[in-house]
């Protein structure tokens, strides 16, 4: 997050650089919003394990992916780096509406992704017993919110979050989605039942028929893989008293044993 020598927004011809992990969902958003507006981009697979000292340098706030890197300057957080993009290249596939309140309700639900549903989501996959039927609720209930918004609220009628293209929710409730079939297929748990979601279960089989949505997204062989894996250990972690983000298993576990819906998993 170093300054250039200006602090000058970079020009939009300036080379852009994205870091990024394979299976990661926040890698996915902007991977798919660059395909979206139609960017170049070289691209750096950092190992989550053992992470590049650039990761480090460009993103020491949270050491995560994924970070852009355009024109030298770094900019970690996935809706961060969505909103730069659309403000950098304003005219190509914007992915945010022009009125001020819709964006900010575009915004608003984002945070909601982030916020509520995806760590619902999470403490699903890596729970098991009363903890997983605790956090299966959450998700219902969640899920009904976004329904709703879709049945008679801000998203009525609409085809996709953002109008008749895909817009900033699409891409970040999207790039989580494909996820929900790959956790139900591993643990077993049926999440998006299409009867008491028909809204929000049409909206994910027409974001996931998309050209752009299907050459981001990893085949789902290789999801159920990488999930299948992750599951074992974060049930292993439980079981042993040990709770972790799921790409850095022992940094941030607690003294106490935790529910094992308590961990949380970033993908
Ligand atoms: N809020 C961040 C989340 C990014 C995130 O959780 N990235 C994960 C991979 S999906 C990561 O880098 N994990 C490494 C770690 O936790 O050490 C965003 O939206 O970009």
């Amino acid at each position: 997050m170093e300054k250039t020598s200006e602090n000058a927004i970079p020009p939009a011809a300036s080379p852009l650089m994205l870091f990024g992990s394979w299976a990661s969902s926040y890698t996915h958003r902007v991977q798919l919003a660059l395909r979206l507006k139609g960017l170049e981009y070289d691209y750096v697979e950092e190992d989550l394990g053992n992470k590049s000292d650039e990761l480090l340098r460009h993103n020491p706030v949270h050491k995560k992916v994924p970070v852009l890197v355009h024109g030298g300057r770094a900019l970690p957080e996935s809706v961060i780096i969505l909103q730069y993009l659309d403000d950098a290249w304003p005219e190509t596939r914007p992915l945010l509406p022009a009125d001020a309140f819709d964006r900010a309700l575009a915004r608003f639900w984002c945070h909601f992704a982030d916020d509520k549903l995806g760590p619902a989501v999470g403490a699903v996959f890596a729970s098991t017993g009363e903890g997983q039927e605790a956090a299966v609720r959450q998700v219902h209930e969640n899920l009904a919110l976004i329904e709703s918004e879709l049945r008679d609220g801000a998203f009525r009628g609409r085809r996709f979050f953002g109008g008749d293209e895909v817009g900033l929710l699409d891409v970040v409730l999207g790039c989580g989605s494909y996820w929900l079939a790959v956790f139900e297929e591993v643990t077993g748990v049926r999440l998006v039942d299409a009867d008491a979601f028909p809204r929000f279960h049409a909206w994910l089989r027409d974001f996931e028929a998309l050209d752009e949505v299907r050459e981001t997204i990893p085949a789902v062989d290789r999801l159920l893989e990488y999930a299948r894996g992750l599951r074992h250990m974060l049930l292993g972690l439980a079981g042993a008293g040990a709770g972790a983000g799921a790409d850095a298993p022992s940094t941030d576990a607690p003294a106490a044993p935790p529910a094992s819906a308590d961990i949380a998993v970033d993908i």
